[in-house]
């Protein structure tokens, strides 16, 4: 009999949340971590993620998202850790663009709760924001901010209090088919055999999953985070909005209230604004030319916010030709799940990704819609991309 039902190799967001849900439904679980526990060297760092319901990227994505937001509800209650903060949210750019029209298109399939404001009404409600009066704004009550590495410890804790055996610093090196069925995993301190292995390799997904066929690309991105001027309280989560904005004239940036209070700053990022790394190349200080890119993009849609530059952490996206995830049994190999690719929108899915991992590696399916996730099955990049958009 293999020494786990389960070895999980990875454990940031995703495979923080396949130990956490593995161990709770009582299986035998083995998690291996390259780093520390809530690390931040991949995408689950930076004090903040955007959660959302109107999806922009896709309507398929909305019910795994109503099912997300019932789950991290539940790790809340389980852990006594805030995981979960409901801010209000504003999707911004013209009409026809893709941030607000296919926002609408995925809050009208479902029947989401949301408003559509007009530059002046976007204005009024909140001070802080500065659109073109060309531009209009989806605004969504149940819009706000998950916590990924109070996400990620609480996972990890829950996990071992259901009896998971988590072991960090300890990276998995290489695996293979076991003799008589299951995998065998090996690292620098020993071996370890299971009957199934799921594999949440963030960043080093085009090193560990070359053969799912699928291009990733590891983007550096860099979170900012500024001092506003002015009036510091219209920046403070009760009266600030999360916001996602697309510029006709320039890049989509995601933005955050004062979270932390007015001294912590608010943070905001370029969405795709990426150059290609690798994890060991990562380049970890944050340049000049790229605060001031910073500072215009969002003098342009908040003219208080760039006052003083606090802070910069780049992270890195793994991200896919047609930013859909790849979450799936591995085509070639049946004792095999993987879970990557998640193209920079992926935390806010954390707990329903982990339940869908653990259901993928007991029972070799789930019951929640992940054919979009297949990385053989999926439509052409180009196809995906028009689906989003209406
Ligand atoms: O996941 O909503 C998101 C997001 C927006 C920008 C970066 N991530």
């Amino acid at each position: 009999m293999p020494g786990y039902d389960v070895i999980v190799a990875g454990l940031g967001g995703m495979g923080s949340a396949a130990v956490h849900h593995l161990a709770a439904r009582g299986h035998r679980v083995l998690g291996l971590e390259r780093f520390g526990p809530g690390h931040d060297r991949g995408a689950s760092h930076g004090g903040s993620r955007i959660t959302r319901q109107s999806y922009f990227e896709g309507a398929e994505y909305v019910p795994l998202l109503l099912r997300a937001y019932e789950l991290y509800d539940r790790l809340a209650a389980d852990s006594g850790r805030d995981v979960i903060t409901l801010t209000g949210g504003v999707m911004v750019g013209r009409p026809e663009s893709r941030t607000v029209s296919g926002a609408l298109a995925s809050a009208r399939q479902w029947g989401l709760e949301h408003e559509m404001l007009d530059a002046a009404e976007l204005r009024r409600r909140f001070p802080t924001m500065a659109p073109t009066p060309d531009e209009v704004a989806l605004y969504e009550a149940k819009a706000g901010f998950v916590r990924p590495e109070r996400t990620v410890l609480a996972q990890l804790d829950l996990a071992t209090k259901h009896g998971a055996d988590l072991r960090f610093h300890e990276p998995m090196e290489s695996w293979e088919p076991a003799a008589g069925g299951g995998v065998r995993v090996r690292t620098a301190s020993g071996e370890y055999t299971a009957g199934q292995l799921v594999i949440t390799p963030g960043p080093w997904a085009p090193r560990l999953l070359a053969d799912l066929g699928v291009r990733f690309r590891i983007e550096r991105q860099v979170q900012h985070w500024f001092r506003p001027r002015g009036d510091l309280d219209a920046f403070l989560p009760d009266r600030h909005p999360i916001y996602i904005w697309e510029p006709a004239e320039g890049s989509q940036m995601y933005g955050f209230p004062a979270i932390d209070g007015p001294d912590g700053g608010a943070k905001i990022a370029f969405f795709r604004r990426g150059t290609e790394t690798t994890p060991e190349a990562l380049d970890t200080s944050v340049h000049p030319a790229e605060i001031d890119e910073m500072a215009r993009g969002a003098g342009r849609i908040l003219p208080d916010l760039p006052g003083e530059w606090l802070r910069g952490e780049p992270c890195m996206y793994s991200t896919t030709p047609d930013e859909h995830f790849v979450i799936s049994r591995h085509p070639a190999h049946e004792a095999v799940t993987v879970a990557c690719g998640f193209s920079g929108h992926g935390f806010k899915f954390v707990p329903v990704v982990g339940e869908i991992l653990a259901d993928l590696a007991t029972t070799g399916t789930t019951a929640h819609p992940i054919d979009l996730f297949h990385p053989q099955l999926r439509l052409p990049a180009a196809e995906n991309r028009r689906k989003t958009v209406v």
